[in-house]
């Protein structure tokens, strides 16, 4: 088995036990992705991994906005803003990575949504699509150019994280069996994925990138 070459990241987005089903904010077999991405692991040099990370006072929690509910959208001093159950609180069981997830080999664990302020969904910036991260840097100072993206959701996280990944010039892949979506509503999720094949982006299933 051959290791892809020091110029190619993964990065493993927020795969945690509130993103899965028996969670707060359940992706639909969210955890079918655990042993996709354990197996996906051995090709790669360098992982990343990030953890959706909130304080409880976060913006995008529904139960911080009285009279809201879960899923409405808000308008916000930083724009638009999607709520969401309570979910990915600092410390909690649910912000734990999923238990049968490989960790071992994670390089780096990048954690994003802190401020209570603003939300985050991508692993590059936070939702002012300005404010770092600090990944860019990371993967900038490996002289990475390319990265595979798996995780959840991915119409959310694993969306944003690609979209930013390729405006700001890597080769991204989604390996799409190492990934679940939210699809609210119906559709989106397969217009998230067109939109990411539009803006560049390859759609890969793990066995073809195992083979590769
Ligand atoms: C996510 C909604 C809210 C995700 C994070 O990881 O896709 N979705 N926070
Ligand atoms: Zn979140």
């Amino acid at each position: 088995m051959m290791k892809r070459s020091n110029n190619t990241a993964l990065l493993v987005v927020d795969v945690q036990v509130d993103f899965c089903p028996g969670g707060n904010l359940p992706v639909p077999e969210g955890e079918e992705v655990v042993p996709v991405i354990n197996r996906l692991m051995r090709h790669f040099r360098r992982i990343a991994a990030t953890q959706d990370w909130h304080p409880r006072d976060h913006v995008s929690f529904a139960s911080n906005h009285p009279g809201s509910s879960p899923f409405e959208t808000i308008h916000t001093k930083e724009g638009e803003q999607i709520l969401w159950p309570d979910h990915c609180v600092q410390g909690t069981a649910g912000s734990e990575f999923h238990p049968d997830l490989d960790t071992l080999p994670f390089d780096l664990i990048l954690r994003k949504g802190t401020d209570p302020k603003l939300d985050s969904y991508s692993a590059f910036f936070e939702n002012d699509h300005e404010t770092s991260t600090g990944l860019h840097f990371y993967l900038e100072g490996l002289k990475i150019d390319t990265v595979y993206v798996v995780g959840l959701a991915l119409d959310v996280c694993v969306f944003y994280t690609v979209m930013d990944a390729l405006k700001l010039g890597y080769r991204s892949v989604v390996v799409e069996d190492a990934c679940r979506g939210i699809d609210t509503p119906p559709g989106s999720l397969s217009a998230r994925l067109d939109d990411m094949r539009k803006a560049g982006a390859r759609i890969l299933q793990a066995a073809a990138v195992e083979e590769s």
